[in-house]
């Protein structure tokens, strides 16, 4: 999953979030158009030189390409990983007004019993935290880090890697030291839950939010302070975790680009690589909106986009100081 010059494609959206975006591209979003989408992002040629793993969501997991091949199946075959979205959402947190817990612990050993026997070789699990005067309080940090830290432990002790997402949104005008501040927090509390619960980190994959500032703040940070800010917040994590997969929560692809550039400038105990959803596959959907004869053009901007950031991956040796 963190193998060298090659980065995850998130693909796991939920059918909420995926019918959503289909339509918004002028798709009629159905059990068949969401599995065509993804049949045409998993197929893309040459995307195992820059993949080393798709996540994808229950619905696709159960669903087959047009040749009749599951999609894990599919996947493997195709030189890359499968792995599955085991959280249920983002919920209401009870107590915690204007919070959340992400939900999806009940059933869970069976649950990933059931994945690894349908091909899933990895899973995640995303926790979601929302910068502002009053919040992420510390009982949705709390709450949140128990849960990632269960499900890690319930994905090793099924054979699955398990990629940890706490997710500080840059929802809100904050700062970058405020995102810094409330990123060591929850890493905090997260490495606190997982040493609690003794899972090994140097079997999980982290994917955190970069460091960066409110999308509303009236001043964009650099590539360089950006990952800056990152690593300082990251060094906290001792040197046996398996690897650091940035998400790219809403920045534009070529600036998400531009970040994990930067970020290969610093010397780190882990591989910093890419888990992108929307900074990978948004230029994909444009391309394609349901058409046919569109498809080639829409793997051509996945291509372009996995390409960018895996060749970002390969400038590591280059750009750290001897
Ligand atoms: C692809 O989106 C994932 C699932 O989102 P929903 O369950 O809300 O539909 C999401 O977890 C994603 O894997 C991460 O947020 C990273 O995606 P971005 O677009 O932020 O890189």
């Amino acid at each position: 999953m963190t193998a060298p010059g090659k980065g995850i494609l998130a693909a796991d959206e939920s059918v909420a979030t995926m019918s959503s975006r289909l339509e918004q591209a002028g798709v009629t979003a159905t059990a068949d158009s969401r599995r065509t989408y993804r049949e045409i992002l998993t197929s893309t040629p040459g995307l195992a030189g820059g993949v080393s793993g798709i996540i994808f969501c229950e619905e696709t997991l159960a669903q087959v390409f047009s040749d009749g091949r599951p999609f894990a199946q599919a996947v493997r075959d195709l030189g890359m990983l499968p792995g599955i979205k085991v959280d249920t959402g983002a919920k209401p947190c009870p107590g915690l007004p204007g919070e959340t817990v992400t939900e999806g612990l009940d059933g869970l050993p069976a649950r990933l019993a059931r994945y690894a026997a349908m091909g899933a070789a990895f899973a995640k699990w995303r926790a979601v935290f929302t910068i502002s005067d009053n919040t992420p309080s510390w009982g949705a940090i709390a709450c949140n880090a128990n849960a990632l830290a269960r499900y890690a432990a319930a994905c090793q002790e099924a054979g699955i890697v398990p990629i940890v997402e706490p997710e500080v949104l840059m929802t809100g005008d904050h700062s970058i030291q405020r995102c810094a501040e409330v990123t060591a927090s929850v890493h905090a509390a997260v490495r606190q839950q997982l040493g609690l619960l003794r899972v090994d980190l140097a079997g999980i994959v982290l994917k955190p939010n970069m460091v960066i500032e409110g999308e509303d703040h009236p001043v964009t940070a650099t590539a360089q302070q950006v990952a800056e800010a990152t690593v300082s917040v990251l060094r906290a994590w001792p040197g046996d975790l398996a690897g650091i997969a940035f998400l790219s929560g809403g920045q534009t692809p070529q600036r998400a680009t531009a970040n994990l550039t930067a970020l290969q400038a610093h010397r780190t105990p882990w591989p910093l690589t890419f888990s992108f959803g929307r900074a990978l596959v948004s230029p994909a959907l444009k391309a394609w909106r349901g058409d046919e004869l569109k498809v080639g053009a829409a793997q051509d901007a996945l291509s372009s986009h996995v390409n960018a950031n895996a060749a970002a991956l390969r400038l590591r040796g280059e750009l750290q100081p001897a």
